[in-house]
């Protein structure tokens, strides 16, 4: 039962590779690189893989996503019809994505980068703000990550609500539903947060028009994926004063080149994707698991849905 390894970084990629080795002994684990016979492979271990780097294996029953997402597993044009998809998802991730999200909604909240400046300036600057019950911050996506930020902030004292495609009660977060409840959602949502899947419609879903629904000067934390932002719109918006600052996470390409204007935009916060990145010793310990539970039975708790998406 052969298990390919993939990551963009080899050294990662070897990292893997072993831990997956302690964790399934007598399972042969390689990195993908390195099969000698790809008809033995069962199993692909993944982050972002190659285009067509799935379809070199006949035999393959299941691919793991090395994350929640699966948009980069969906990303590759050959990758396989019908091979099921597990995520990695767990207790780890989502409350590392409660943190990120606490940290920069009160960061915005509290206007930490004008305080900053002050300090900068040397300049004893008292800014006043709202408290949090009357400051309005939406989430848009309210899957395991989307709610339980939603459920922080509720937590945390903020108006929270939060919008997701098909609607959701979560105690203490004021929800809207579909199209027909994105407007409402919008207006008057002074922070909002995206953890949407990224999906055929929700792709450029942070754009020009939608920064036009959020009250002048609201900020955006996208900590979703690259691919829901319309990059000329966020500066346009970041230009005009409708956007006052943004918190990215998030690429169309990652790392992040040095050339991209986000990295010196002094309104814009980068971070390198590391909102709910993966405990490589708990997402092994996920993903074994996930893979012998999948062995036996033929699916598992954590099953994407490739058709939705997510
Ligand atoms: C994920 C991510 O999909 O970290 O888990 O982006």
């Amino acid at each position: 039962m052969t298990v390919a390894v993939y990551l963009p970084a080899q050294d990662k990629t070897q990292w893997w590779v072993e831990m997956l080795q302690g964790l399934l002994p007598g399972w042969d684990i390689a990195a993908i690189d390195e099969i000698e016979d790809p008809s033995a492979v069962k199993h692909a271990v993944v982050w972002r893989p190659r285009a067509g780097d799935m379809a070199r294996f006949p035999n393959l029953e299941v691919i793991v996503s090395i994350g929640a997402g699966i948009d980069h597993v969906l990303a590759d044009p050959e990758l396989p019809k019908g091979v099921p998809i597990i995520r990695t998802v767990g207790d780890d991730l989502t409350q590392r994505m409660r943190e990120y999200v606490a940290l920069h909604v009160l960061r915005h909240h509290r206007d930490m980068p004008r305080q900053l400046q002050a300090q900068a300036e040397k300049d004893w600057h008292a800014i006043v703000v709202p408290v949090a019950p009357n400051r309005v911050v939406g989430v848009m996506g309210l899957g395991n990550l989307g709610a339980a930020a939603a459920k922080t902030l509720a937590g945390l004292g903020f108006a929270a609500r939060g919008w997701s495609k098909s609607g959701k009660d979560i105690e203490g977060v004021e929800t809207f539903a579909g199209a027909d409840g994105m407007d409402a959602f919008l207006s008057g949502c002074e922070i909002l947060v995206n953890l949407l899947p990224l999906t055929d419609s929700t792709k450029g879903i942070l754009n020009a028009d939608l920064f036009g629904k959020l009250p002048k000067g609201a900020c955006v934390i996208n900590c979703a994926r690259g691919g829901h932002l319309v990059d000329g719109d966020l500066i346009a918006a970041l230009e005009s004063g409708q956007i006052k600052q943004a918190t990215l996470d998030v690429f169309h390409q990652e790392p992040l080149p040095a050339d991209n204007a986000f990295w010196a935009n002094s309104a814009i916060t980068v971070t390198p994707h590391v909102a709910s990145q993966i405990d490589a010793a708990t997402g092994g310990r996920l993903i074994a698991a996930n893979l012998k539970i999948f062995a036996e039975t033929g699916t598992c708790p954590d099953m994407a849905d490739a058709a939705r998406g997510y």
